[in-house]
């Protein structure tokens, strides 16, 4: 019997904007989540720590360590505490996707927006749209990285200019192929940091295992130039030495002449090795190879 006066689940809130404010955040209410929600939660929690435990990167399996919220869909102030106190980033609930530029206004401001609502049990392998748990699970492990939460609210501050510029299709590649779908080279092993992968059964052992999937080293031009799908696994993975390398390779290059060269030109069909790519060989581990 759920409680009366609370929605008796959060999938009733599904894309509910009519409480939003003005920067589309809404309560999170914490309460009004069912048993079978937190069951849910628990469920790819289990299924998804397993994996992070070999593929995931380790600023990725320290956060989540440190946010402890293996027991249930986590409360969004008690993280925002570790959070903030971690690297001045807090969370804010949403009900779903939101337009650019106040997404980009929360990043830029520290506030990494959740969507509040879990996704439905036919959906446990895979959904379009983000859920808390591709939100919460995927993204916000990450923003315990002090090097990563830099680079994310100066992702952010990038978006007036791309705006400006009539050029946020080509930024939003670089949240795609870094912050969602990134891989980095760890202990002479691929680990994913993207949170549409780790937040993924299939696809975090597809990235990293996969001996035919196209990887090519991190490259800002080539990756601003270069499509992206969203219904299916990724066909280039772009892969990073380490994390300071997003904020040398990208925070500090101004993107003004390329989105000026390139904004209007036909961007690249991933999966197609072009000349200059560094290509990423995939190293399989000998217990891989057996598996
Ligand atoms: N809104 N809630 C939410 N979550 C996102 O990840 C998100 C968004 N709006 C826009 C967006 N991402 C991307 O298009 C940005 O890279 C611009
Ligand atoms: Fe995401």
């Amino acid at each position: 019997m759920e409680k009366p006066g609370s929605a008796n689940s959060s999938s009733e809130l599904r894309g509910d904007y009519t409480h939003a404010d003005a920067r589309y955040t809404v309560p999170q209410d914490h309460s009004a989540y069912t048993d079978a929600e937190h069951d849910r939660w628990r469920r790819l929690y289990a299924q998804q720590v397993k994996l992070a435990e070999k593929h995931a990167a380790r600023a990725f399996r320290n956060g989540l360590a440190r946010l402890d919220c293996a027991d249930g869909i986590p409360d969004f102030e008690r993280a925002s505490r570790i959070l903030d106190e971690a690297t001045g980033w807090r969370i804010v609930a949403v009900p779903g996707f939101i337009p650019d530029e106040v997404f980009f206004d929360h990043l830029a401001n520290r506030r990494f927006p959740v969507t509040r609502w879990i996704r439905e049990e036919h959906e446990l392998d895979y959904l379009v749209e983000p859920d808390v748990f591709h939100d919460f699970f995927g993204h916000v492990p990450m923003l315990l990285d002090p090097t990563f939460a830099d680079f994310m609210a100066a992702y952010g501050a990038a978006g007036a200019r791309a705006q400006a510029m009539d050029a946020v299709p080509m930024l939003a590649r670089i949240y795609w192929y870094t912050v969602e779908f990134g891989l980095i080279e760890e202990d002479g092993a691929l680990r994913a940091y993207g949170a549409g992968i780790v937040s993924s059964a299939g696809e975090t052992v597809f990235s990293t295992t996969d001996p035919d999937v196209l990887r090519v080293r991190m490259n800002p031009e080539r990756i601003m130039r270069t499509a992206y799908r969203i219904d299916d696994f990724q066909d280039v993975y772009f892969v990073i030495d380490d994390l300071q390398q997003l904020m040398t390779g990208l925070v500090d290059l101004d993107f003004g002449p390329i989105y000026t060269a390139y904004r209007d030109s036909e961007p690249f069909a991933p999966g197609q090795l072009l000349d200059g790519d560094t290509q990423v060989p995939i190293t399989i581990s000998p217990e891989d190879a057996t598996s």
